[in-house]
């Protein structure tokens, strides 16, 4: 059953409301932003994907080179060792590539709806090897002593997770990879449980086990341990083929309520839900037999890769309210509203 309230605005921001950042470069698509509160506005850190222009018979794409720089590939269309079935990855001769290269771009609103670009804040870009491929999904955990980001790191040899804190989205600390690949979907509890921090990841074990969410505890938010898997995909049903967290867990008297996305074989992406013990978020108390919101929408169907609902970001708007920011269709954002006692009931609890 979909219980999300869609923005009648959506989709709120489409690649055309923006202008490239790269030099050379069109907006492809804007997809799934982390969501922040600062100096009474609502900030979106929009990820950002571009690419060249497309000519015809060539596919072309920029990645980070050895100095830095932007440098563009291109493989012809012909090309028989070429595999482009993937609209998001090409395969060349065993080595992987993305289409796309992607950034975090940060918008602010007072409205939710109208979101604009402030030049005190600056777009992140990938820095070093391990983001030649770009920087992916952020999630901001806002604490009391600033914000933690985490997100994809891509490159040839990897995708994992960095960190990155900061107080005021100018100076920023790269921690670094915090969770080795293949390694993604990272979200941060927003508070210390029994002294420690905990984190949502999804490591991928292709042999044996899959693409499931996982529960780690650190002493410093740096180094991980005690890694402990909560949930596994499930077969025949909606989240058969891969699951992943979405962003910080919501502090609720039933438990910590986690808006987590499920895709079947069919690359279908849906929302649902996840209840953990509030004293130990390992123990899993409910999850969500149905989705709580599906791909539905025609804005959430067709676009660069449909049928995608995604989300890594949301903010409280009242006690029983959380608006959550999502990319659908890899392409735009939107915006809904859930009552977290609503999802609770879904959950039976
Ligand atoms: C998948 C998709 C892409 C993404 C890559 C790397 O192929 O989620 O959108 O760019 O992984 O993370």
């Amino acid at each position: 059953m979909d219980i999300a309230k869609r923005n009648p605005a959506n989709p709120i921001l489409r690649p055309s409301d923006l202008k490239a950042c790269i030099p050379g470069m069109e907006i492809t698509c804007l997809l799934n932003p982390g969501v922040f509160r600062m100096n009474g506005k609502t900030w979106l850190l929009l990820r950002v994907a571009e690419r060249p222009i497309q000519e015809n018979g060539v596919i072309s794409f920029p990645v980070y080179n050895e100095k830095g720089e932007i440098e563009v590939l291109r493989f012809s269309k012909d090309d028989p060792d070429l595999d482009a079935s993937d609209p998001r990855v090409i395969g060349y001769k065993g080595q992987n590539y993305l289409t796309t290269l992607s950034y975090l771009r940060p918008v602010c609103s007072d409205d939710d709806v109208h979101f604009r670009e402030d030049p005190s804040v600056k777009p992140i870009f990938g820095e070093g090897f391990q983001e030649s491929f770009g920087i992916e999904d952020c999630r901001v955990a806002t604490m009391e002593d600033g914000f933690w980001l985490t997100f994809t790191e891509v490159s040839p040899v990897a995708v994992g997770v960095g960190l990155i804190h900061t107080k005021d989205f100018n100076a920023l600390t790269r921690e670094g990879m915090i969770f080795p690949p293949h390694n993604k979907d990272c979200a941060l509890f927003e508070e210390k449980i029994g002294g420690k921090w905990y984190a949502f990841h999804r490591p991928s074990s292709p042999e044996l086990g899959g693409n499931y969410i996982w529960v780690a505890e650190s002493p410093d938010r740096i180094h991980w341990g005690r890694h402990k898997c909560i949930a596994t995909t499930r077969r025949g049903m909606w989240d058969s083929a891969r699951v992943g967290a979405g962003a910080a867990p919501v502090r609720t008297e039933k438990g910590w309520l986690e808006i987590y996305h499920g895709a079947n074989a069919e690359n279908r992406y849906c929302l649902g839900a996840l209840l953990l013990d509030l004293e130990d978020p390992t123990k899993v108390l409910a999850r969500s037999e149905e989705p709580i919101m599906e791909p539905v929408a025609p804005y959430e169907q067709t676009g660069f890769f449909g049928n995608v609902v995604f989300t890594n970001g949301f903010y409280r708007t009242g006690e029983d309210t959380v608006k959550i920011f999502y990319g659908a269709s890899d392409e735009v954002i939107c915006s809904a509203e859930f009552s977290i006692s609503e999802i609770l009931n879904t959950l039976h609890v």
